[in-house]
């Protein structure tokens, strides 16, 4: 009898311990600093709509992860292109994918063809800015930092380097995923899913090379709302796609800046959510809500065949301004006729995608230097402008207090023609004055030929009320040679 009593008592015991353990290794993050690593291993990033494999069970390890900045020119709509900052060239970044408690070694770095410093601030890292202090990197850098995954969840990154909104509206952001020890649960189909708005100088659909619109931004008027960095990025052949009787998981982020989303499936039913990219899980949720700067990781079976419509159910911005995507489900029905007449919806609605003009002039043979009249070198000169010099001087020449001294009406530019070109080709760093307020600041080197810093000098001094001097290339090369 005693001994029985005795081995009832240890079992219990045993049972209480263990499940206290298993207790503290999910709820308690301070628990899991102590974690420890085995060995390094290079992380794997993915473009969306694609993500790095599963964790499963491998254990916490020192992850290295490399993440390169890129400036570059990228499609918003058919006709229409723009200036995009991304993190590993595709609008959301690189997806991230990780444990709780691995060790993160983090290099972010800016490549040298870029125009502006960057930073990285990780909403998954527990520690200042999330990292954007110790990451502040300039053109042609690369900064380390580390840093241990405490909490599972879906988090958002940004670069948090100033004017921030802008960087965000650029398209600065991504998703770095913690999953709890031993994985999240096995599905058939995972995909990379992110919001974002955009706020553009010309209308939604205006051809051309649009610049960022500082105005709208702070009005949240966006001309674009949509998923993975341009209209139909989720639409016709870059759908994503799953069988009849597959289990679906999206990893939905929003990077805003401004609007937060009602993330909508139509013709399918959540039947996950985990709230806010969190450890709560809502069952059977029609739409849910992703924050801008937050995320959620929705799941479902698809029981049908068809095409459904991933959306941000503020519909407009869906219908007339791009946030819309497709999950293409093959099964035995044939669903052409189905998704043939949802594009026929989608597509007519005014603005939203319509095939634009071909911007005229771009084709017409180069002009030599000598026989360009004003009006053409206002024209290229804007053209450079806003590919290089907007993003820091701004669309109309006024700059951005404490940061970006002003262009226009601008007594330092008028003083002296030569100093100006000069800052042109060799940048310029320390202190000046313009219109009496002093600028402490990088501005880069510029790698553009003599004929177009010729062409935008010329832009600039023939506008905003500035003093109209023609720059001729000569002159470049002139100050360029040092006479
Ligand atoms: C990375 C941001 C950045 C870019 C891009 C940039 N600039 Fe600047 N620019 C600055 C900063 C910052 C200063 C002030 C530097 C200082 O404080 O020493 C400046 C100063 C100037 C000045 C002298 C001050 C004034 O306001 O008159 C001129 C002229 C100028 N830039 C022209 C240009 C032109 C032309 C381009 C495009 C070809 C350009 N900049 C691109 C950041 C930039
Ligand atoms: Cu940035």
């Amino acid at each position: 009898m005693k001994q029985v009593k005795l081995v009832l008592g240890v079992l219990l015991f045993g049972m209480l311990f263990f499940m206290s353990c298993s207790e503290t290794d999910k709820k308690e993050d301070s628990s899991n600093a102590d974690i420890p690593v085995s060995r390094e291993m290079m992380a794997e990033l993915t473009a969306p709509p694609n993500v790095p494999t599963p964790v499963g069970r491998r254990r916490a390890k020192k992850l290295i992860v490399k993440m390169e900045i890129l400036e570059e020119v990228g499609t918003m709509t058919d006709g229409t292109t723009y200036n995009y900052w991304t993190f590993g060239g595709s609008v959301p970044g690189s997806f991230i994918r990780t444990r709780v408690g691995d060790e993160v070694e983090f290099t972010l770095s800016n490549h040298p063809d870029n125009k502006l410093p960057h930073n990285i601030d990780l909403h998954a890292v527990t520690g200042p800015g999330g990292g954007a202090t110790s990451s502040f990197v300039a053109p042609g850098h690369e900064k380390t930092f580390n840093f241990k995954t405490l909490n599972p969840g879906l988090y958002v990154y940004h670069c948090a380097t100033a004017p921030v909104g802008m960087h965000i509206a650029n398209g600065m952001y991504g998703l770095i995923l913690v999953e709890p020890a031993g994985g999240l649960p096995v599905v058939d189909k995972e995909y990379y899913v992110m919001q974002g708005d955009f706020y553009t100088k010309g209308e939604n659909g205006a051809p051309g090379l649009q610049a960022f619109d500082m105005q709208k931004a702070v009005d949240e008027d966006a001309d674009y709302v949509v998923f993975n960095g341009s209209v139909g990025a989720l639409t016709g052949d870059n759908a994503i796609t799953a069988k009849v009787g597959e289990t679906v998981r999206l990893y939905v982020g929003n990077g805003g800046p401004n609007l937060v989303s009602s993330f909508h499936v139509i013709g399918e039913i959540f039947d996950k959510v985990f709230v806010e990219g969190g450890d709560m899980i809502n069952e059977n949720v029609q739409t849910t809500l992703v924050p801008a700067g937050g995320a959620a990781i929705v799941e479902f079976r698809v029981d049908v065949p068809g095409t459904f419509i991933l959306v941000d159910h503020s519909i407009f911005r869906a219908f007339n301004k791009g946030a819309l995507g497709m999950l293409k489900v093959e099964g035995e029905d044939d669903m052409k006729i189905y998704s043939g007449t949802m594009q026929e919806g989608i597509y007519l609605p005014e603005g939203g995608g319509i095939q634009s003009m071909p911007d005229e002039g771009k084709d017409k043979p180069k002009v030599s230097t000598s026989d360009k009249s004003l009006a053409e070198k206002m024209e290229s000169g804007k053209q450079i402008y806003m590919n290089t010099c907007f993003a820091c001087h701004q669309a109309e020449g006024q700059g951005i207090p404490n940061a970006f001294p002003p262009l226009a009406k601008s007594d330092y530019l008028n003083a002296d023609v030569n100093r100006a070109i000069n800052i042109v080709l060799k940048g310029k760093t320390g202190e000046i004055t313009v219109n009496g307020e002093v600028y402490n600041s990088v501005m880069t080197k510029q790698f553009i030929t003599s004929e177009e810093i010729a062409d935008v000098m010329t832009y600039i001094y023939n506008s905003w009320d500035n003093n109209k001097t023609n720059v001729t290339t000569s002159r470049v090369e002139q100050v360029k040679s040092g006479h």
